[in-house]
């Protein structure tokens, strides 16, 4: 059990709680089994366990508390959407895309068993997220159910993160705008980010205005997310990163920082941050941690 929200005021702590679960549950999801397939176990697991902020798992989480959704509900949704995460970063480091060694300061999966191998990791994993989902153990109603398949595949396919990638891949020969850059990055980060908080909003039955007031704080949280990632190409710490920097600038990318500067981008997130705090104002401190979150996803060094 998480420890309850009275006793947790503390986002790091809750937030290294989302990381010890979600790795457990990868851990029960993904035993290695004695057959001729166990290397691509062993590279589902790599890319799964162990690793990452579980940012989004924590926002269905959070998201969920506003309505009432229970631990283990929003948690395997939370997985879902980490699976597919997972994917995307697979499928991303690939050399036919970005070409990256190091991920959370490990090897990449290609690098640590082959290309073909991280292939059909990223396909398992796009796999596993729509088994969770669909499982009744996520939720007992299938509408309920049917409407997280829905909205994901939505969010992670070609109208979302896929075509936020493809964008981006085209990104050198295209000289972005501002506005262009903004759509670029509300479908390739944004799209999982604003799923995981609608995830807690579908599986709570949340009222229309709620999820309105919810969506609204997901767009300025994902572009906050995007400045900060960008910052951090532009001026972070490869060791501190756990990933290669400077990649935007070398393959002639338009970004919040190229376009506005490094300081214009940080007012930029300070801006949105007030936003996201203003949409959370119906929810009243229930939302604390929401806003703590975003403030979180700007601050952060890694
Ligand atoms: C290959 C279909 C396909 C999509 C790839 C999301 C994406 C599209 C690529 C990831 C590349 C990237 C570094 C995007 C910038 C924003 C982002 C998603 C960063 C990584 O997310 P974090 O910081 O990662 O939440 P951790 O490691 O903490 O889970």
């Amino acid at each position: 059990m998480l420890e309850p929200r009275e006793t947790m005021p503390d986002l790091a702590r809750l937030r290294a709680d989302v990381c010890a679960r979600m790795d457990k549950m990868f851990e029960a999801l993904l035993p290695l089994p004695d057959a001729p397939h166990a290397r691509l176990y062993l590279a589902i697991r790599h890319a799964t366990i162990g690793g990452g902020k579980r940012l989004r798992p924590l926002l269905v989480l959070l998201s969920g508390r506003l309505f009432g959704v229970s631990e283990d509900a929003a948690l395997r949704a939370g997985l879902a959407v980490e699976a597919i995460h997972a994917h995307s970063l697979i499928h991303d480091d690939l050399p036919c895309m970005d070409d990256d060694d190091l991920r959370r300061g490990r090897p990449t999966v290609h690098r640590a068993f082959d290309e073909a191998t991280a292939v059909l990791a990223g396909d398992s994993l796009l796999a596993l997220a729509f088994e969770v989902l669909a499982d009744p153990e996520t939720h007992p109603d299938a509408a309920i159910r049917s409407e997280l398949v829905v909205s994901l595949s939505r969010a992670a396919g070609a109208a979302g993160m896929a075509g936020g990638q493809m964008i981006d891949i085209s990104a050198p020969a295209l000289t972005l705008d501002l506005a262009g850059v903004t759509q670029l990055q509300r479908l390739k980060t944004g799209a999982l980010l604003a799923w995981s908080i609608e995830a807690g909003a579908i599986l709570g039955r949340a009222s229309d205005s709620s999820r309105r007031a919810l969506a609204l704080y997901a767009n300025c949280l994902g572009l906050i997310f995007q400045i900060a990632d960008d910052l951090l190409d532009h001026e972070g710490e490869e060791a501190r990163a756990g990933k290669r920097i400077g990649k935007d600038a070398a393959a002639g990318k338009q970004t919040f920082v190229s376009l506005l500067g490094a300081e214009g981008a940080r007012q930029r997130a300070r801006e949105l941050l007030a936003e996201a705090v203003s949409h959370l104002a119906p929810f009243g401190a229930e939302a604390a941690l929401l806003g703590e979150v975003a403030e979180f996803a700007l601050t952060r060094d890694h």
